[in-house]
């Protein structure tokens, strides 16, 4: 029977880094999310190099994002993405929006709309983002935000200079 059969979701995921070869962090962990159980890596952005928002005694930001097809769950994917994030080095301080080996979240996931003490998608803050929404319309700009506009418009009127931002890739 086709319900019985497992349901492959689209899935959307920025990826961040600006510690220790934030280019290799990026690319190890666009490596990682294709050897994903149950997920295909179908697209990966150029890569973006972005000054930071939050604490700006950091070093810049390498920002990307990626498409998947999975048929993890949300909170599954998002946990294996925290798993991948512990083995590049990442730890947890006290200090928001401070320096960090890698950063993954999940932006979308389908057309889902999620509130919970763990996981909120789409991610709050993709309108407010340049470095999020220029890689994620370089490779979805017809990804319509649950609750909000398409990605393309996302874009289109977020501020290019706020962060600074620069794609690196041809
Ligand atoms: N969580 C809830 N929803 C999600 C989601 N959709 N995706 C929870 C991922 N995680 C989600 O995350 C804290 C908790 O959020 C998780 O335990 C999870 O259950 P975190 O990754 O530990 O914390 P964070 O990343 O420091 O917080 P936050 O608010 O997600 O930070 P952002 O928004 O990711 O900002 N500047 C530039 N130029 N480029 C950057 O990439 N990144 C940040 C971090 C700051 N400044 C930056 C950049
Ligand atoms: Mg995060």
């Amino acid at each position: 029977m086709s319900g019985s059969r497992p349901h492959w979701w689209p899935a959307y995921i920025g990826l961040g880094s600006n510690l220790a070869d934030p280019v290799a962090q990026i690319d190890s962990a666009f490596i990682a999310i294709g050897n994903l159980p149950d997920t295909q890596l179908v697209l990966r952005s150029p890569l973006y190099k972005s000054s930071p928002i939050g604490p700006q005694d950091q070093p810049d930001y390498i920002n990307a994002a990626a498409t998947v097809l999975t048929q993890l769950s949300p909170i599954k994917l998002l946990g294996k993405l925290q798993a991948i994030e512990k083995s590049q080095g990442r730890t947890r301080g006290a200090d928001r929006w401070g320096a960090r080996t890698l950063d993954l979240d999940l932006l979308a996931f389908g057309a889902q709309v999620i509130e919970s003490s763990e996981l909120t998608v789409p991610h709050p803050r993709i309108g407010e983002r340049n470095f999020v929404l220029l890689p994620l319309n370089d490779i979805a700009p017809d990804l319509q935000i649950p609750g909000g506009l398409s990605v393309a418009r996302m874009a289109a009127e977020a501020s290019l200079n706020e962060p600074n931002i620069v794609r690196l890739d041809p």
